[in-house]
């Protein structure tokens, strides 16, 4: 129809979708759409403007009935023409819910229960919110919902736009952005903020050395957006069937999965800050780290033995360079068997293990999910026990499901099935008992397989092929993966794939709890929202090219929205060789990573040179301890804001644009203090060293404010058990208030030693400490120092100049 040439290029949807497909005109009209073909583009869709795109007039649901509840509305939507793809669910259930600060609707069908994500989510409040800070538009036919901001009138969500689709295994909704502004959905090598010029961003859990367009190890449905005005929204698609996020620069963006159902949740922000906060309220927020997974963490791939590994920590030592943490990747195995350990090459582990313990150091050493199923019955307790219990995932005909990894052919635990949880708890009981571990480090949980499926393949049906596949690298749900119609306990792995990262962090951080009583230190490779709860991330196999370290930035960014601060990218990179320099520059942008290891792959073929700091000249050993060093002396800071990030659901690294959004790209001079490497904005207190150090970085008006969370770094709960002490400072008119809003015998132990004013504008004839004149020095770079306080940090103080 002659309607179609009026409908802009960036607001036309796509009608097929399809990967790999020329569409032509007439496949384009059996779907009964426009069909345009754009010259710009040698293929339609994914990275064009499509050449087959929905009519205004394009079949969708119609709202029949709408009804207010005491929470909100429920509404019944009906399809009377069939889509292209088969099973249209035809009449839907559509439940508004109008909670505080965020609307969350969920549309499902009332015949049969589908499958639904099995994470906690806040149970649903008896009555609506009073006073919403959005509106809600109701259009019936065909459906849509208009989200708009009551303050500003601004549309935050309008799926009016193009049809509603919601059949068996293929749903779809699109909606209008309010800018070009959006961050979030990971897991993604992209830039932080994501490109709308035709840009489909896939989702389906797979390991694969991150590269750009393409699905990677997680999954994370939730977007944040900036409105014109500087304010900021947020949108969560609770689904976890492989899907795409199609956005286009109208600006728009098509919500296309798989399965499941639709439930999402709008939240209102207003400011960035509390848009991550109330995502981290339905999901999860992350959990308080033990002190000394703030510290420097070293690992490689390639340390042929315990001894190796031993002597990469003494030259550590002998360098005094700051380390509290040693890793093993899959070396120390016995054959890459999980909970065994190499007697022959590996003999001094445990020895290992007390020695760093005796340093006050710590252990990590890597798990696969892959449990050797071929080893004489008797002989492997993990697989026989395990299969005894009946833990492992099935193929589609219920036996057993084998794959390959680095042990060879391998079954997987069902991390959905809480006797794995017990058994997965056991195993590692036994062999922390052999080998007295700190942490867990679990890979290839996406889950990995050397294989397509399995070693059988997988059958021929409408869950290894559906009727549509997102743009998995690959091309198949089973590539690299365990077969999509594989049996679970609770679904099958078609609905419950991308979750097997978080529920075997969730296993092995409840059996952690239970061994060592301490707070779990576990990091995960693939990860789903609610992650944080349980693990922290590393961006996985990265290169040794500055283009990696620079992508690293937006990666660490991107996983403190999506609730997993403890994040870092391999330091010094993975893949390839390490150059001095660049390892140098790393190491000092990977001391500002909330979580800061360096690794390597192995050497083997390829010769890959070693990156630990030691492995280098004087000079750049020395950049690299100092800034090692520094790092350590803001572990009261970074602790800090690991405590609000738990409390309140902060983000640990933030995104300069949390703090200038009403910023429109012009610049902004500040004075650049301390050192050459670290900003202090304005107003805050940073908190370093021990004993204390205070840097105050006045503002014009001569006011700062900081604070200090503070516990004996290891106890589960002390926040919440209120063991715990937290200090507030202030600044304002020439005096310092040092506010001791919670006290806790462990602050006893800290005394205050110097603080440094930055911002000083007159030299002070004189200082005051708790009204006792105190010695103090003043730089002409306007900074008053005061020195050798000796102030205990339990008890309140003040701190005045005139
Ligand atoms: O197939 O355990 O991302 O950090 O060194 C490779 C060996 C398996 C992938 C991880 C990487 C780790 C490596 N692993």
């Amino acid at each position: 129809p002659a309607s179609c040439s009026q409908i802009p290029e960036a607001w036309r949807f796509d009608c097929y979708p399809e990967r790999g497909v020329v569409v032509t005109a007439e496949m384009c009209h059996a779907r009964n759409c426009c069909f345009i073909q754009n010259s710009q583009a040698k293929t339609s869709g994914w990275n064009g403007v499509p050449w087959c795109f929905y009519t205004p007039e394009y079949p969708s649901y119609e709202l029949v009935s709408i009804t207010d509840t005491e929470i909100g509305k429920v509404g019944k939507l009906l399809r009377n023409k069939k889509t292209y793809y088969p099973k249209d669910i035809d009449a839907l259930q559509l439940e508004v819910l109008y909670e505080d600060n965020r609307l969350h609707v969920k549309i499902t069908d009332p015949a049969e229960k589908r499958y639904e994500v099995p994470i906690d989510v806040p149970v649903v409040p008896k009555t609506a919110s009073s006073n919403p800070s959005y509106t809600v538009d109701f259009i019936k036919e065909p459906f849509g919902l208009i989200v708009k901001r009551t303050q500003t009138g601004t549309v935050l969500l309008n799926t009016s736009i193009a049809p509603l689709f919601y059949a068996d295994q293929f749903l779809q909704m699109s909606t209008s952005l309010p800018s070009r502004f959006i961050y979030g959905l990971g897991e993604h090598r992209s830039n932080f903020l994501h490109d709308l010029q035709w840009n489909t961003l896939t989702m389906w859990a797979r390991d694969v050395p991150p590269m750009e367009l393409t699905n990677l190890y997680g999954v994370h449905p939730f977007y944040l957006s900036m409105e014109s005005d500087g304010m900021a929204h947020g949108f969560f698609m609770l689904n976890s069937n492989a899907m795409d996020v199609a956005l286009q620069p109208a600006p728009a963006l098509t919500w296309r999965m798989i399965g499941g159902i639709l439930d999402f949740y709008v939240f209102l922000g207003p400011d960035p800050s509390s848009v991550i906060a109330q995502y981290l309220d339905v999901v999860g927020k992350p959990a308080m780290p033990i002190y000394w997974a703030l510290g420097y963490h070293l690992c490689r791939w390639g340390y042929k033995s315990s001894d190796k590994t031993w002597n990469v920590v003494k030259e550590m030592r002998n360098y005094g360079i700051p380390q509290d943490v040693q890793w093993n990747d899959i070396d120390y195995m016995d054959s890459a068997l999980d909970f065994t350990y190499d007697t022959m090459n590996f003999s001094t582990l445990p020895d290992l293990v007390k020695d760093l313990h005796k340093h006050d150091q710590h252990y990590v050493m890597i798990l696969d999910p892959g449990i050797s199923n071929s080893l004489p019955s008797g002989s492997y307790w993990p697989f026989d026990e395990g299969k005894k219990r009946g833990i492992f995932i099935n193929d589609s005909n219920g036996d057993i499901l084998t794959g390959k990894v680095w042990p060879g052919l391998t079954a997987f635990p069902d991390f959905s099935n809480p006797d794995t949880h017990e058994w997965w708890y056991q195993n590692l009981k036994s062999f922390h008992e052999k080998v007295p571990f700190d942490g867990v480090w679990i890979d290839m949980n996406e889950p990995s397989n050397f294989f397509d499926g399995s070693l059988n393949g997988c059958p021929e049906n409408e869950l290894e092929n559906p009727p549509y596949t997102p743009g998995i690298l690959g091309g198949t749900l089973k590539a690299k993966t365990v077969c999509a119609s594989a049996r679970q306990k609770i679904s099958t792995h078609y609905n419950i794939h991308s979750l097997y990262g978080l529920m075997e962090a969730k296993a092995t951080e409840s059996a952690l709890r239970k061994i060592t009583d301490k707070r779990p230190f576990v990091i995960s490779r693939s990860t789903f929202p609610s992650q944080g709860k349980y693990s922290g991330h590393w961006l996985g196999d990265n290169r040794s090219q500055w283009k990696d370290l620079a992508t690293s930035i937006p990666g660490m960014l991107t996983f403190n929205i999506l609730g997993i601060p403890l994040i870092g990218a391999d330091i010094c990179g993975f893949g390839g060789s390490t150059t001095e320099e660049l390892c140098v520059r790393w190491t000092q942008l990977g001391a500002f990573y909330p979580f800061s290891r360096n690794h390597n792959s192995i050497d083997e073929q390829e010769n890959f040179l070693p990156s630990e700091p030691t492995a280098f000249s004087p000079a750049a050993r020395i950049a690299m301890k100092e800034v090692i060093l520094l790092r350590y002396s803001l572990f009261p800071h970074l602790y800090t804001l690991f405590h609000h990030a738990h409390i309140s659901g902060h983000t640990v690294a933030t995104p300069l644009l949390f703090h200038f959004v009403s910023s429109g790209g012009e610049e902004h001079f500040q004075q650049i203090i301390y050192t050459h490497i670290l900003y202090i904005k304005y107003i805050y207190i940073i908190i370093s060293g021990q004993p204390l150090n205070l840097i105050v970085s006045l503002s014009e008006d001569g006011l700062a404010k900081g604070d200090l969370y503070w516990d004996d770094g290891e106890t589960l709960d002390t926040y919440e058990k209120d063991q715990y002490a937290y200090i507030y400072f202030t600044v304002e008119q020439n005096t310092m208030t040092s506010e001791v809003l919670h006290n806790h015998e462990e602050a006893a132990y800290i005394t205050v030693e110097t603080v440094s004013f930055y911002g000083v504008k007159v030299e002070p004839e004189n200082v005051t400490v708790n009204s006792q004149e105190a010695a103090f020095t003043y730089h002409d770079n306007q900074v008053l120092t005061v020195t050798d306080l000796g102030l205990n940090l339990s008890r309140n103080f003040t701190i005045n100049w005139m």
